[in-house]
């Protein structure tokens, strides 16, 4: 008799793992052609909802270097910035079905705007108790290249990745609870970069987060 085996489901998200431990990060250049590209980084400049947000941090009024917007079904607050609901914008609609298969049933996402090397997002994690534990972060680049650091949080260790345009990172397992991840300043000229982190919605709003 032969005994016949079921070949294992293709990972979705297979791809080489960029932290040695502790997560899964996963980096998918090219993810959109670049012509696709470089008309979803016009659509995304031109039609989200950008604002300059003025963060809390201990009474006082600091703007972030960065400027926002929220899409989602909830509102979102971290380091005293809170943004109200907001229906996902068309662009972004056609940006999450493209993501489906690595990235299934996404509902929010926040979108940065680098102007340049002067911006960024400072050490974090996307640790909110909204996206539950281990969640799943799509992150879609486009526009000039920013290097994405990520540290752990209990050793020395460090990890970067250059985000190139059109690029898909994805972030799961413990990723959020044992790294942290940021978009540091640089000196060197860059140009305007916009990334969108898509997060799905698991759990109520809870704590909020600093970034
Ligand atoms: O711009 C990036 O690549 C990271 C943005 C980020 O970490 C965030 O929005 O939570
Ligand atoms: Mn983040």
């Amino acid at each position: 008799m032969t005994r016949r085996t079921t070949p294992a489901a293709p990972d979705p998200a297979a791809g080489e793992n960029l932290v040695p431990r502790d997560g899964r990060v996963t980096y998918h250049p090219g993810f959109f052609a670049p012509r696709r590209a470089d008309e979803l980084f016009a659509r995304c400049h031109d039609e989200l909802a950008w604002g300059q947000e003025v963060a809390r941090f201990f009474g006082r009024a600091v703007p972030l270097p960065r400027r926002t917007a929220w899409y989602g079904p909830i509102s979102y607050a971290y380091s005293g910035v809170v943004h109200p609901p907001r229906a996902m914008a068309p662009v972004l609609v056609e940006i999450r079905d493209a993501i489906e298969a690595l990235a299934p049933k996404m509902d929010c996402v926040l979108a940065n705007h680098y102007r340049n090397g002067r911006d960024s997002v400072s050490w974090h994690a996307d640790d909110e108790a909204e996206w539950g534990s281990d969640p799943v972060i799509a992150s879609v680049s486009f526009g000039a290249t920013r290097r994405f650091s990520l540290r752990h949080r209990e050793a020395a260790e460090r990890v970067s990745v250059e985000l190139e345009h059109g690029s898909l990172l994805i972030m799961a397992g413990p990723t959020q609870r044992c790294w942290q991840h940021a978009i540091l300043k640089t000196n060197r000229e860059v140009g305007a970069r916009i990334n969108l982190t898509f997060r799905r919605l698991v759990a109520v709003p809870g704590k909020q987060g600093v970034r």
